[in-house]
C-alpha cells in the first residue's frame, strides 16, 4: 500500500521575503516552506563541505572529534523511534568512512548492505562550541523563546528527572547538527512540545513527507478513531513507507502527504504539529532547530495539557493511597513531556518579565502611545498578550496544588541571568524589527513599580491579576499580528 502525495512543499527564495511576508505567510497560517538563499555566508557551508560537495568527514574528525553524541541505528526500532547508541565523532566517522570504503571496493549500494546505517542525531554544536560561529539563525526563526530562555535556565529544576544523561549539554538546547550517509532517515513523529523546526541542508538531499494536523488522526491506531485526542493512545504508524497493516490503522490509506525534496542550502519550515519522516537520499549534514513563540504556544500547552490527563490516568488507580497525588501527576508530566504546569509557569512568568521590560522604561517617561505604534512594540504587545491567554487558560482549570505556583519576583529580577535574558530578549527583537533602542536599566525600572504591588505570585489567578494590570498600564488591550 503506497501512499498518496497531494503535493509538493511551496518553495521560496528567502532573499525576496521579508519577515513580516514569513509571518503572514508561513508563521501565522502554520503552513511550511522551503527557502532558498538564506546559507550564503555560513562558515558550515564552506568548512563542513569537500570541493565534490560531500561531507568533510576529515573536518569534522580532526576539530570536532572527542564530542560524545547521539546515534541512530537506523536499523533498529526502539518503541517510537530508532535505537539510540552513544559514541564519538570520530568513532561515528570511522564506521561511515569504512562502509564506504567496503561499499565502493564491492561496487555495492550502501542500501542493499545488511550492515545498519547509523545517523548521528541531536547534536548540541552550538552549545559545545560557542566559538566556533557555523552559522547565523536566519531573521525568520529568531522569535525563539525556547532556546533564548535554555540559554539562561533549564525547563525542569531536578536533573534526576529532566535530563537522562544528567550532563549540561544534553539538557542544553535545542539546537542541533544531524549527519548520516544515504539511506539514513527519521521514522513518523511530529517534533518536542508540537514546537516549529527549522532545518538546512549544509550538504546532501532529503525527502521529507509531511502530514497537515488536519489528518493527524489518520496515522493513529484503530482504537484512537474517534476519540477527541487520538495521539494518547501513542499508537502512531512508524515507517509510512512500510506495509503499514491496514487493519491496526485503517484510516492510514486515506492520509494526503506533501512532499519536499530538499537540496544543499535550502531550509524547510516546519510548521507545529505536522507530522513528518525524512529519509536522507545522499550523505547529508543538516543544522535544525526547534523553537516556539507567540503564534505556536497555544500548542505547547495544549500538548502539556493533552499529556498532562495521560500522566493522571495512567495512575488514577492509586488517588486514593497517595498523599499527594497531584504532585506525583506533575513529577510524571515532567519526566515525560520534559516540562510540568510549574516549570511552564515560570517559564511563563520570566518571559512576561523579561518582555514587558522593553516596554516599561521609555513609556514610563514618554506614555505608552508614543512607541506602541512601532512593530518591535507591537511584537512585544503580541507576546506578552499570548501569555496573558495561556495563563488564563492555566488558571480556568482550577488545579489542586495551587499553591505550588508560586513566584517569587524579586528573586527573578535579582538574579542575573535574567538581567542577560532581558538583553537576549530586547537584542532579538531590535534585530527582527531593525531598530536601535537606547537601553535601560530594567531590573530597577520594573522593581520600582511592578514589585511595589504584587510582591508574590501565589496562585495562578494572583498571575493572571497581574498580567491584566501590567497591560493595562502600559495601554496593551489586544496585539494583531504586526
Ligand atoms: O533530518 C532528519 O532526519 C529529521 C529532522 C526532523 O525531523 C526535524 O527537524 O524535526
Amino acid at each position: 500500500m503506497g501512499i498518496e502525495i497531494g503535493g509538493e512543499i511551496e518553495k521560496v527564495n528567502g532573499k525576496e521575503l521579508s519577515y513580516n511576508e514569513f509571518v503572514e505567510r508561513y508563521l501565522s497560517k502554520n503552513q511550511p516552506v522551503l527557502l532558498t538563499g538564506l546559507m550564503d555566508d555560513w562558515r558550515a557551508c564552506k568548512d563542513w563541505v569537500t570541493e565534490n560537495g560531500r561531507p568533510n568527514l576529515r573536518f569534522f574528525s580532526t576539530h570536532f572529534g572527542k564530542s560524545r553524541v547521539q546515534i541512530a541505528d537506523c536499523g533498529t526500532r526502539e518503541f517510537t523511534d530508532q535505537r539510540r547508541i552513544e559514541m564519538t565523532v570520530t568513532e561515528f566517522i570511522n564506521h561511515w568512512s569504512e562502509d564506504f570504503v567496503s561499499d565502493c571496493a564491492n561496487g555495492a549500494s550502501r542500501e542493499g548492505s545488511d550492515k545498519s546505517v547509523l545517523y548521528l542525531k541531536d547534536w548540541h554544536f552550538v552549545k559545545e562550541y560557542p566559538d566556533y560561529v557555523a552559522y547565523r539563525t536566519p531573521v525568520f526563526f529568531c522569535d525563539d523563546w525556547l532556546n533564548l530562555y535554555h540559554d539562561h535556565y533549564r525547563m525542569h529544576k531536578d536533573p534526576d528527572i529532566s535530563c537522562q544523561e544528567n550532563n549540561d549539554i544534553s539538557c542544553s538546547d535545542y539546537r542541533f547538527v544531524y549527519m548520516g550517509a544515504k539511506g539514513s532517515w527519521t521514522p513518523l513523529h511530529a517534533d518536542v512540545f508540537r514546537s516549529y523546526s527549522w532545518s538546512a541542508n549544509v550538504c546532501g538531499k532529503k525527502r521529507w513527507l509531511l502530514l497537515s494536523p488536519s489528518q493527524n488522526h489518520l496515522v493513529f491506531d484503530r482504537h484512537a478513531l474517534g476519540i477527541s485526542h487520538p495521539e494518547n493512545l501513542k499508537n502512531c504508524v512508524y515507517n509510512i513507507l512500510d506495509d503499514v497493516n491496514e487493519t491496526k490503522f485503517p484510516g492510514f490509506k486515506k492520509a494526503i502527504w506533501l512532499e519536499c525534496i530538499q537540496e544543499s542550502n535550502q531550509i524547510i519550515f516546519v510548521p507545529s504539529g505536522w507530522y513528518h519522516q525524512v529519509h536522507n537520499l545522499e550523505d547529508t549534514v543538516s543544522i535544525n532547530h526547534n523553537w516556539f513563540n507567540a503564534y505556536n504556544i497555544s500548542w505547547v500547552w495544549n500538548l502539556l495539557l493533552r499529556d498532562y490527563e495521560e500522566a493522571k490516568e495512567y495512575i488514577e488507580d492509586i488517588r486514593d493511597i497517595s498523599d499527594d497525588f497531584e504532585s506525583l501527576c506533575q513529577r510524571n508530566l515532567a519526566a515525560n513531556t520534559g516540562m510540568n504546569f510549574i516549570d511552564f509557569f515560570v517559564f511563563l512568568s520570566r518571559l512576561f518579565l523579561a518582555n514587558i521590560g522593553q516596554l516599561y522604561y521609555p513609556n514610563d517617561e514618554n506614555g505608552s502611545s508614543s512607541r506602541i505604534s512601532s512593530s518591535f512594540s507591537q511584537h512585544l504587545a503580541l507576546n506578552l498578550t499570548s501569555i496573558q491567554m495561556i495563563s488564563s487558560k492555566m488558571k480556568s482549570m482550577n488545579l489542586a496544588g495551587n499553591d505550588d505556583f508560586f513566584v517569587d519576583w524579586q528573586e527573578i529580577l535579582d538574579d542575573p541571568e535574567f538581567s542577560m535574558l532581558c538583553v537576549d530578549v530586547g537584542r532579538t527583537y531590535q534585530m527582527i524589527h531593525k531598530q536601535q533602542i537606547e537601553t535601560c536599566d530594567i531590573n530597577k525600572a520594573l522593581i520600582v513599580d511592578l514589585i511595589y504591588y504584587s510582591p508574590r505570585i501565589r496562585t495562578l489567578k494572583d498571575f493572571v491579576i497581574f498580567i491584566d494590570t501590567a497591560l493595562t498600564k502600559l495601554g496593551i488591550s489586544y496585539a494583531k499580528t504586526f
